[in-house]
């Protein structure tokens, strides 16, 4: 004889009730109460298999047992929740009952120290050395507007640095047409800040990320520099080169040699490439001829300088009959390169512990 479905579900339904309340009240554990919870609503589940014999039921019968085990279903979830939200506070009750955690208590693993980026390392190594030569630093914003990053620097309109193609513009919505704003390609924009900002004298020093449609293994499209700048009356080559030679025997030892290359950049009149001589062959660590880093030149470049061109300064309110200057600024990348032998650019910003445990 076959048991009518519909009561079947009669039969389940008053069972249910009972067996609901039950078994979730004696669960004491999150894990018991979604296990309750599982056993009743889940794929095998009582509640599941009664929902399973609906389509058997005859039609005039279906609306309202439907209804009912609709309604027990929506039992289970409120009581599900009541009994979790009881679970979840007596458990924390018993936490802030509990013995005191003391969280200054030292781990039993000793966690593994970080430490600086090699990148950062050698920026904060550069700079200390130019503070204890009598400069400030200062800083300067990543976006800055073209006129800081190359009309104020005296760069012709047509220079290929301005071109869509080798910087990285940024559109400011709203912005005048001459006020466009570029990810800077350079810190000579903290000259040009400093120099509006504040009257001379002035001795200046910063550092931080420039940005240049620029990829391979010496060039990276993002890298650091370190601006510095002095203003004053009365200031000559001489001190500019005075000054960067007392950095280079800071920075990599006394001895250290310093070679002035005339070079060229629009916002300096005379201006310069500076090499260090080659602190690997120096060392001892290759023989000159055989030397890969600096290719058996026996030098390295590691900056551009020169003396502040006048236009520069007229374009920041400096009086240039009165006041003379000179500026540099050099890739912090190419300087860790050398002090540490790494032979390419990309190793810095891959960001792989093996290498980076290295420094
Ligand atoms: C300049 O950026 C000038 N602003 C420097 C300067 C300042 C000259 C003040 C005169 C007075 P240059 O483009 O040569 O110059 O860059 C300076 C240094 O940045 C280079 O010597 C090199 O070490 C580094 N550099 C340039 N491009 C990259 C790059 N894509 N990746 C890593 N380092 C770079």
């Amino acid at each position: 004889m076959s048991v009518d479905p519909a009561d079947q579900i009669e039969a389940g339904l008053s069972a249910f009730g009972v067996e609901l309340g039950a078994r979730f009240d004696a669960a004491t554990t999150e894990q018991e109460l979604r296990n309750a919870r599982a056993e009743l609503l889940g794929k095998g589940g009582s509640l599941t298999s009664l929902l399973k014999l609906m389509g058997r039921v005859p039609p005039e019968r279906r609306k309202e047992l439907g209804e009912r085990v609709n309604a027990a279903k929506s039992g289970v979830e409120s009581a599900f929740e009541g009994r979790l939200l009881a679970l979840r506070a007596a458990a924390r009750r018993a936490d802030l009952e509990g013995p005191a955690l003391d969280l200054t208590m030292p781990g039993r693993v000793p966690a593994p120290r970080g430490h600086m980026h090699p990148v950062t390392r050698v920026r904060f190594e550069i700079l200390d050395v130019f503070r204890s030569l009598g400069f400030e630093v200062a800083w300067g914003p990543e976006i800055d507007l073209e006129q800081n990053n190359f009309t104020r620097l005296a760069f012709p309109p047509d220079h290929p640095a301005t071109d869509m193609q080798d910087s990285f513009w940024v559109r400011v919505a709203g912005a005048p047409p001459d006020s466009r704003a570029l990810l800077r390609t350079h810190t000579s924009t903290v000259q040009i800040r400093e120099m509006l900002q504040h009257p001379p004298p002035l001795a200046r020093v910063s550092g931080g990320a420039v940005f240049r449609r620029d990829d391979d293994v010496t060039h990276s499209p993002m890298f650091h520099q370190v601006e510095g700048f002095l203003v004053d009356e009365g200031v000559s080559f001489a001190q500019l080169k005075g000054v960067l030679t007392a950095f280079a025997e800071r920075f990599y030892g006394p001895g250290t040699g310093v070679r002035f290359r005339p070079s060229y950049f629009p916002f300096v009149e005379p201006g310069a490439e500076v090499d260090v001589s080659c602190v690997f062959c120096r060392a001892g660590e290759a023989s000159r001829a055989a030397c890969r880093v600096c290719k058996g030149t026996g030098w390295l470049e590691i900056l551009g300088c020169g003396m502040i061109h006048p236009r520069v300064l007229e374009h920041c309110g400096v009086d240039p009959e009165r006041w003379t200057g000179f500026a540099f600024g050099m890739g912090v990348e190419r300087v860790a390169m050398l002090r540490y032998g790494i032979p390419d650019i990309r190793l810095l910003f891959e960001n792989d512990p093996r290498f980076l445990v290295q420094f």
